[in-house]
């Protein structure tokens, strides 16, 4: 009864941003579902999924361990698990040395203005270290192994696939879909062990970025890794590599002597993927060149979430380190994704950004983590 109240309730809002964005086709976006800025739906989806968490609560007994991930799957925890820990070592994702220093974030010509892109501001961050890598599959299932961690997705039974990369069988099956963005289906059993569907597994994909990751699972995995989510601006500093005032990680030209620099989408979206970049769906992580910071697929294959809640005001006054508002309803991800092209979805740009509530999970949205310290 609470699942199709949150259903009925996610198509209903949907339906009003069809209208808002109907004016704006070219610049919506083949972004996760995510109850878009303004209509207050993130609101109501997200208060449905909480009602969802709690009646799965009332299935586990004698929990009487935090709830919060971040405590929970610290170092604290892991520390009784010499065999994990020694196991880990393998798993992590290598870290560079980005050294601290300012830059000019965001951009004064935006491609999506209304994404809050601008104005282009001076922001200084301190050094850190950061994955050179998205977090592979294979990296989350040793934490998933050495913890027993299970995902949003999992606990609410379900998670948005894009379309194109569903069984028939499975689309069959499935009757709702997301106003705004139809290509993105509603699928019982996707989740990061079944990413394109629970027809799907891993198997073939472990060194693919993990999907269906919600927020919450993102800092649980970074926390037990020792390390955290990215703020939005370490995210861009690290993107831009050290150039000024360019579009991509690379500098301004897109497929610069014809080579293709992320794993986008070639073709029309969303009916056609050409893929002339070789991938399809998702690819293994690092198959296309590292930025000058030796960081790789910061554009493209899975969007990234960053710590950072959404806004799309930012003061034009010198930051040191900043971390976005105090409280939001939504968290800022960056990159864009093996689903991005121009037409739809122009944000595989540093300056590029889009929004989700922290609970939504999708077959395109990943992450990365960051230290102040090497691991
Ligand atoms: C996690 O555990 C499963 C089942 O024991 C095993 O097949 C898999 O290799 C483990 N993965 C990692 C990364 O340790
Ligand atoms: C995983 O999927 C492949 C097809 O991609 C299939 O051949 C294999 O049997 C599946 N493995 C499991 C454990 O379900
Ligand atoms: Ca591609
Ligand atoms: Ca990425």
């Amino acid at each position: 009864m609470v699942r199709c109240f949150a259903l009925c309730f996610l198509f209903t809002c949907v339906n009003t941003v069809w209208h808002i964005q109907g004016s704006c086709a070219a610049q919506s976006e083949p972004s996760a579902p995510r109850g878009a800025a303004g209509c207050g739906c993130e609101k109501l989806k997200r208060d449905a999924a909480l009602e969802r968490v709690e009646d799965s609560a009332v299935c586990v007994e004698d929990s009487t361990e935090s709830s919060d991930p971040a405590h929970k799957y610290s170092r604290g925890a892991r520390e009784s698990l010499p065999e994990a820990r020694r196991e880990e070592k393998n798993t992590q994702s290598p870290m560079v040395l980005i050294s601290g220093g300012q830059f000019l974030m965001g951009t004064d010509d935006p491609g999506i203005p209304a994404d809050g892109e601008g104005p282009q501001r001076l922001v200084h961050v301190d050094a850190f270290y950061m994955d050179i890598q998205e977090v592979t599959n294979q990296q989350f299932q040793s934490f998933v192994n050495a913890t027993g961690y299970v995902t949003e997705a999992e606990k609410f039974g379900d998670s948005f696939v894009f379309e194109g990369i569903l069984s028939e069988s499975v689309k069959n099956q499935i009757t709702q879909a997301v106003a705004a963005a139809p290509w993105w289906l509603p699928v019982k059993g996707a989740n990061w062990r079944h990413p394109d569907g629970p027809d799907s597994n891993i198997t073939y994909v472990l060194d693919h970025p993990v999907l269906h990751v919600s927020w919450a699972d993102a800092v649980a995995y970074c926390s037990w890794a020792n390390r955290r989510l990215p703020t939005e601006a370490e995210w861009e500093y690290a993107c831009r590599g050290g150039l000024k005032d360019k579009l991509y990680p690379w500098g301004n030209k897109l497929n610069p002597k014809g080579q293709h620099y992320a794993n986008l989408w070639q073709g029309d979206f969303p009916n056609h993927n050409s893929a002339e970049d070789r991938y399809i769906k998702t690819s293994p992580v690092k198959s296309f060149p590292a930025n000058a910071f030796g960081l790789y697929d910061m554009a493209g294959n899975a969007w990234e979430w960053t710590s950072d809640w959404w806004t799309v005001h930012h003061t034009i006054d010198q930051q040191h380190n900043p971390t976005g508002p105090p409280s939001g309803t939504d968290k800022v991800k960056k990159g864009g994704s093996y689903m991005c092209h121009k037409s739809y979805c122009y944000r595989y740009r540093c300056a590029a950004r889009s929004q989700n509530t922290p609970d939504s999970a999708s077959s395109n949205l990943g992450f990365r983590c960051v230290s102040r310290g090497q691991r």
